[in-house]
């Protein structure tokens, strides 16, 4: 704490995990005598620089980049970048810390690192973001490489920005090296599935939880928060598994939709306008739009939080509880706070951390990585179905996990020791280093 003043997410995060460790700790004591936790909780690197562009009107601004290049015990850092207001150091650490145990429970070769800026890519010119993108990289490249470090999008980053950001890493090195971003276009060195991996291995975790107890997706009302890319396909994903999806958000408040969300409307207004919710009520009868108030208040069965950061707390798990809810699954990073967590299991409610019910989206960033190395691309069904292998390898792993330390249905401290002792036994291996 003394170390890492006023970064109150990274506390939480580093809490949430080491709470989990006990266990592990007392069972395998070589990893408290060599260092291990203070090691992992202490970015190998961590780059904080400037970003100087033009905006429309002639005027210079300066918005803050970082990247915290966390552990590389496993593979190059990986994980990625978020361009929000909100991003402050605290935010960046709190998201690598989480990256370094999710990467771990995907199986694949890769570290933890995060990065992002406190520009505000909402209400700003293609030009305006192209020329904040150059400008990014143009600090960002000395640091990054493909075996080195490997950024993607996080909020606030999509293909637009990964192109704008490839186009200058590419530029500035003359080299045509795929593999140094992911989330690339499909024409130039995109995966297929990428797009919707996030939301799809959320639910796709959802569906293995409900299969441990003998339930499906089948028929659930299911209700997402936000309506970034991770809401939009694991709405997509659930609809596909016979669920009924009721309900979304932006930051501007929610909309509820009883006759099941219109995939193709909310696509168009999400990701080819750039609207906000009240745009999908306005062309969908029978839709309303609640600006006060909170989502959680909409009954369901499966609650997918998909948003941001702690976005669902003490309150909003009572009120699901009391509405009967079955399972939730955070397809956000950390969207629910421990106290909502703790209530949740007490509950007997099935609850899956982001670490390992969003890992779907970074694992195909490393089967991008994959088909980059090879110059290769693979079929959208064969890289969906190796997401939906990938994903039933981390549900396992961690029931497999809870089990056997004694914690049963536990998947939060299923994944936590489970990503934990991977990494913990490279670090031991590779020395003090
Ligand atoms: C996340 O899992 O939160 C990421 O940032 C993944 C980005 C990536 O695909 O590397």
């Amino acid at each position: 704490l003394r170390r890492n003043p006023g970064e109150a997410e990274f506390h939480q995060a580093v809490r949430e995990v080491f709470d989990s460790l006990g266990p592990v700790l007392r069972k395998h004591p070589r990893y408290v005598e060599a260092a291990v936790l203070e090691r992992v909780c202490e970015p190998e690197r961590q780059i904080i620089f400037r970003v100087p562009w033009v905006d429309d009107t002639g005027r210079v601004q300066i918005n803050r980049g970082f990247r915290v290049e966390f552990n590389s015990a496993l593979g190059p850092y990986k994980g990625g970048l978020r361009f929000h207001p909100s991003v402050y150091l605290g935010i960046v650490k709190f998201l690598g810390f989480e990256q370094i145990f999710k990467n771990s429970l995907t199986g694949m070769p890769i570290g933890g690192g995060k990065g992002g800026s406190d520009f505000d890519p909402r209400g700003r010119s293609d030009g305006e973001v192209m020329r904040f993108c150059q400008s990014f990289m143009t600090e960002l490249y000395r640091h990054i490489g493909e075996n080195t470090d490997v950024p993607a999008g996080d909020i606030g980053v999509g293909g637009r920005e990964i192109g704008y950001l490839f186009g200058q890493y590419k530029r500035i090195t003359n080299r045509y090296e795929s593999g140094v971003l992911t989330g690339k276009g499909i024409s130039w060195g995109g995966s297929l599935v990428r797009t919707e991996a996030t939301g799809y291995g959320t639910v796709l975790f959802a569906q293995s939880m409900l299969e441990t107890r003998g339930q499906e997706l089948d028929g659930r009302r299911v209700v997402v928060s936000g309506s970034g890319n991770v809401a939009i396909y694991a709405t997509a994903k659930a609809q596909q598994l016979g669920a009924n999806v009721v309900a979304f958000s932006d930051s501007s408040g929610y909309v509820v939709d009883e006759a099941g969300v219109d995939l193709d409307l909310l696509r168009q207004i999400k990701e080819v306008e750039r609207g906000r919710v009240a745009d999908y009520a306005a062309r969908r009868p029978g839709a309303r739009v609640v600006t006060d108030g909170s989502i959680w208040d909409v009954p369901c069965d499966v609650a997918l939080p998909c948003a941001t950061q702690n976005e669902l707390d003490e309150s909003a798990a009572k009120q699901l509880v009391a509405n009967g809810v079955v399972a939730v699954a955070e397809g956000a990073n950390m969207p629910t706070t421990p106290s909502a967590v703790a209530l949740l299991q007490e509950a007997g409610v099935l609850f899956a951390p982001g670490k390992a019910a969003n890992a779907g989206g970074v694992a195909t960033s490393a089967l991008e990585m994959q088909q980059n190395a090879s110059r290769d691309s693979w079929s959208f069904e064969y890289t969906e179905e190796r997401l939906a292998q990938i994903m039933a390898g981390i549900h396992d792993r961690c029931v497999e996990t809870a089990d056997e330390y004694g914690t049963p249905g536990n998947y939060v401290l299923g994944a936590n020791i489970a990503g934990f002792t991977k990494v913990a036994d490279a670090i031991l291996a590779l020395g003090v280093i």
